[in-house]
């Protein structure tokens, strides 16, 4: 039956750490997944999880399915975490938000709306670079993919004006993917001015921001002012689509807690929109997993743990901010490695956009046990006090070739 199916190739980036992991040598570094590591390399699980978890543990609660959209007060705290709590759609209750199977799964509910109810033409402009999967992602959920500028490899920065000139070129009404903060995988964001200026764009353009985040706090570490950008849209009077993942800044990543929100005119139209949300999951996974939404919801809805984990976040942006530092010093003054660094230090959440090519990315794969994205992207969160050194050395090695 099967003999006709193609084997297909592995993903570009969870393939890394299979030839990670098969690798025998005691130097070897992965920063080729974006998941946070601890000062020792390891994963973290925050003391707020933990307490959180016991908590949920202590109260014994039964294990019945949540409704189609989720566990509610999980999906309020969600929406109040990401709009504000004083955003006008949330106080006239006009968002519509469901809880998803993290933030890829926000992404699919979300685009599979789009396809099914969005008025205006199904096309979705992604930026040039984005994250690997949002391409199948929303090509499967029905979309017609089109891409913008956004990376210009010259500056290793922000390609502004390519970005306004390909939006101002794109028709009337088209859905445009906007990384919230922390853009993954060029850890390059717009500035407040720039976001406000996009806003305009965005509405003399009439297109429809659909948000991604999935850093929230990851990029400041402030959950707050890294909001900017979805609240200033909000706060213009756009309608925007958010998809939210608690995978990296409460650390849940294989628990898949998420949410998915609409923001409409009214309460009215929002109950409106929800009750096809609903229609949109109930064949597609019926209803979400139960753990991970009692467990950011314990976090999100107490104010002791709230604080808490807002400490904790701040400890993880801190930590790698440490390591961009870090590493600017070792190959800008010790090693004096050629070219220009300054962006390792400003480029912001997860990972740093380095600028190796792929045959230095291969060598220090095959020479040093350094693995990363071909695309020269690494996870700043893979480096710590024991293997930086290593790791700008290697570098610098490759750069000199
Ligand atoms: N969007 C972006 C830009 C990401 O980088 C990621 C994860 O790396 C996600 C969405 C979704 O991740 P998850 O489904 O684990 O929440
Ligand atoms: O490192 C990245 O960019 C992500 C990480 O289900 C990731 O691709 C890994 C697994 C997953 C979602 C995201």
């Amino acid at each position: 039956t099967w003999g006709a199916v193609p084997a297909g190739p592995p993903d570009a980036i969870l393939g890394i750490t299979e030839a990670f992991k098969a690798d025998k040598d005691p130097r070897k570094i992965n920063l080729g997944v974006g998941a946070y590591r601890d000062e020792n390399g390891k994963p973290y699980v925050l003391n707020v999880v933990k307490k959180a978890e016991e908590r949920i543990t202590a109260a014994k609660m039964d294990k019945e399915y949540l409704p189609i959209t989720g566990l509610a007060s999980f999906t309020q705290n969600a929406a109040k975490l990401a709009y504000g709590a004083d955003s006008e759609p949330l106080k006239q209750n006009a968002i519509a938000v469901a809880q998803s199977i993290s933030g890829t799964g926000a992404l699919r509910i979300g685009g599979a709306f789009m396809a099914r109810h969005y008025p205006h033409i199904k096309a979705i402009y992604l930026p040039t670079p984005t994250w690997g999967n949002h391409i199948p992602l929303f090509k499967d959920s029905g979309l017609e993919v089109r891409r913008y500028r956004y990376f210009d490899s010259k500056t290793v920065g922000l390609d502004f004006a390519g970005m306004k000139e390909d939006l101002k070129n794109a028709p009337e009404g088209a859905i445009v993917l906007l990384h919230a903060c922390a853009h993954n995988p060029t850890g390059v964001d717009l500035t407040q001015q720039q976001w406000k200026e996009l806003s305009d764009l965005v509405a003399e353009k009439q297109l429809f921001p659909f948000f991604d985040m999935a850093y929230q706090g990851f990029a400041s570490g402030s959950t707050d002012r890294d909001a900017f950008a979805v609240r200033h849209f909000v706060s213009q009077g756009h309608r925007i689509a958010l998809c939210q993942s608690f995978a990296k800044n409460m650390g849940l990543y294989g628990e898949r807690v998420g949410a998915f929100s609409l923001t409409t005119q009214n309460e009215e139209e929002g109950k409106r929109v929800d009750s096809q949300i609903k229609i949109i999951i109930r064949p597609m996974f019926s209803n979400p997993p139960l753990h991970g939404a009692h467990i950011a919801n314990t976090i999100l809805s107490d104010p002791e743990l709230y604080q808490e984990w807002e400490g904790e976040v701040k400890g993880m942006a801190g930590r790698i901010i440490n390591m961009r530092e870090r590493l600017y010093d070792l190959l800008t003054h010790e090693l004096k490695t050629p070219g220009e660094w300054g962006h390792i230090k400003s480029q912001i959440g997860m990972f740093s956009f380095t600028g190796l090519q792929t045959e230095q990315c291969k060598a220090l794969a095959e020479k040093a046990h350094i693995y990363m994205t071909m695309d020269g992207r690494i996870s700043m969160a893979g480096l710590n006090g024991s293997n930086i050194e290593y790791f700008a050395q290697s570098v610098n090695a490759a750069v000199r070739g």
